[in-house]
């Protein structure tokens, strides 16, 4: 069956981009006038990609996990307390009150973990690197041990023929830097400075590939105004526009890290989860409104990377609220990275106004609209098509990653050795013709991570929900891959959908 649709309506040939980031092409409020593409003719003779199609040769299929939800080991060898350590213990903030001290005890098990990955065809793996293992208090001390324990298990994934993917900081602030302000204070800037220059000083010979931060959002906005993710606070919108600051100056400090001490063939991004939206039709009213929606709500992180500066609509919008700008900040934030990770789950449907008069009317989810276990997951894959096309429009990108993208259930029992979860095998599927799509219409994009290898702490719903394409028993630890690791390790070995 062919699947090339033709390009959309709003894609109009121009030429590639020269600069990595380009501006931001202007979408101006209340007006029908499209932005030009940002991709370039070659979105043409990619349309011949048909859905039957192998991926291109060079796009990455990996797996995704993060230090704090697999590795267990949270106090051994050393390592630091994590807000997360904290945050658990405080009664009622996480489901069961379950702690991040075992997990899937990743730390005593990588090999083992590795081996599996292995033989289910993974060859991409994304990680990161708890920081308090390696500076416990955040600064000051180097933990040796913490250093060590990286070195083996990139060894180990050498060995098995895994290539790193390697986040920076995926949420483990260390507790000592949260006592001292956390992320509403420039100490913490500064001491994430040193440890990405430690880190990458150290692994430069073993890894490739960075990622500077993992969901902006998440470790600001939720952890600092809603108080959902640790450390659980509900401060004023401006001291929380202050954390979104302190967020991009660190991402800055990793793309500089990178750069200093990277080495040949290094190269970085930053993992954003944007706020993602869908057109209720692929016309060319309602994808004006959608893109008008997304260059509005992502000003604040992806807009101000990309323009070197906070866009004066969101300025306006915030007014008094605005984050405390200070000389230089902005040549660090907007440094050229070489690639965008997005971690895409869900989406919000925006059509054209009925008023005329809005740029776009965002259109609620009806109480009965499909979703995972996970009550904000609410399934849209249309949502890898659109954001991803909307990012290389909008910032010219050529290069980015689907890093993260999943579903979450709760009870998925292991039957005679098998978990039958069709449900993520459906999700999966979905997903990646939607990543197919994306590059048959010329969209740059290059790579694709499942959440999860694994199930895991997955935060505050502790270990209730399960993202894993392989099934953990906490009790016992042992693992079994699901129906939709099977299926997906088919997709790989046949870079098809299948
Ligand atoms: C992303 C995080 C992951 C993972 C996933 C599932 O936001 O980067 O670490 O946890 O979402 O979400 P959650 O655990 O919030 O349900």
């Amino acid at each position: 069956m062919t699947h090339a649709l033709p390009l959309l309506p709003d894609f109009v040939p121009v030429a590639p981009a020269t600069a990595r980031h380009t501006g931001i092409a202007p979408v101006i409020k209340g007006s029908a006038a499209t932005p030009a593409s940002a991709l370039g003719s070659e979105a043409r003779n990619s349309a011949m990609l048909t859905y039957s199609s192998p991926f291109p040769a060079d796009f990455v299929f990996g797996v995704a996990a993060a230090a704090p939800q697999i590795e267990g080991a949270a106090f051994t060898d050393g390592k630091g307390e994590s807000i997360w350590d904290r945050f658990c213990r405080t009664p009622g903030k996480v489901h069961d009150d379950d702690t991040l001290d075992v997990a899937c005890d990743h730390y005593n098990r990588f090999d083992d973990d590795f081996a599996l990955m292995a033989s289910l065809g993974v060859r991409n793996y994304r990680l990161s690197l708890a920081w308090p293992r390696i500076y416990p208090n955040g600064d000051g001390e180097l933990n040796q041990a913490g250093l060590d324990f990286y070195h083996r298990l990139f060894a180990s994934m050498k060995k098995h023929g895994i290539e790193p993917w390697v986040t920076l900081f995926h949420w483990d602030l260390p507790q000592s830097l949260e006592d001292r302000g956390g992320w509403t204070s420039r100490v913490t800037v500064d001491a994430f400075a040193r440890y990405a220059d430690t880190v990458v000083k150290a692994f430069a010979g073993e890894v490739k590939h960075w990622i500077t931060m993992n969901e902006i959002r998440c470790f600001t906005q939720l952890a600092y105004g809603y108080g959902t993710k640790a450390p659980g606070r509900k401060e004023s919108t401006a001291v929380v526009n202050q954390t979104f600051h302190h967020a991009l100056l660190c991402h800055g400090h990793g793309v500089r890290a990178v750069r200093e001490f990277g080495g040949a063939g290094a190269v970085v991004g930053l993992t954003d989860n944007c706020d993602v939206c869908i057109p209720v039709t692929e016309t060319p009213a309602d994808i004006a409104a959608a893109k008008a929606w997304f260059l509005e709500k992502n000003a604040h992180v992806l807009g101000a990377m990309h323009a070197g500066h906070y866009p004066a609509e969101y300025l306006e919008r915030v007014g008094p609220d605005a984050p405390d700008v200070r000389p230089g900040d902005f040549d660090l934030i907007s440094l050229a990275t070489d690639h965008l990770g997005l971690n895409i789950y869900t989406g919000t449907y925006v059509r054209a106004s009925r008023d005329g008069i809005q740029a776009w009317e965002a259109v609620p989810l009806p109480a009965n609209y499909p979703r995972a276990d996970s009550p904000w997951l609410h399934i849209a894959p249309q949502s890898i098509y659109w954001a991803t096309r909307f990012c290389a429009e909008l910032y010219g990108h050529q290069s980015l990653f689907i890093t993260e993208n999943g579903c979450g259930y709760n009870d998925e029992p292991v039957v005679n050795g098998e978990v039958l979860d069709l449900h993520r095998r459906d999700f999966l599927r979905n997903h990646l013709r939607e990543a197919h799509r994306a590059i048959a219409d010329g969209v740059p994009l290059k790579g694709y991570f499942l959440w999860s290898f694994i199930d895991n702490y997955e935060w505050e719903d502790g270990y209730q929900r399960r993202f894993g394409i392989v099934h953990c028993d906490y009790a016992t630890q042992v693992r079994t891959p699901k129906l939709s690791a099977r299926y997906y390790a088919e997709v790989m070995r046949e870079r098809c959908i299948l």
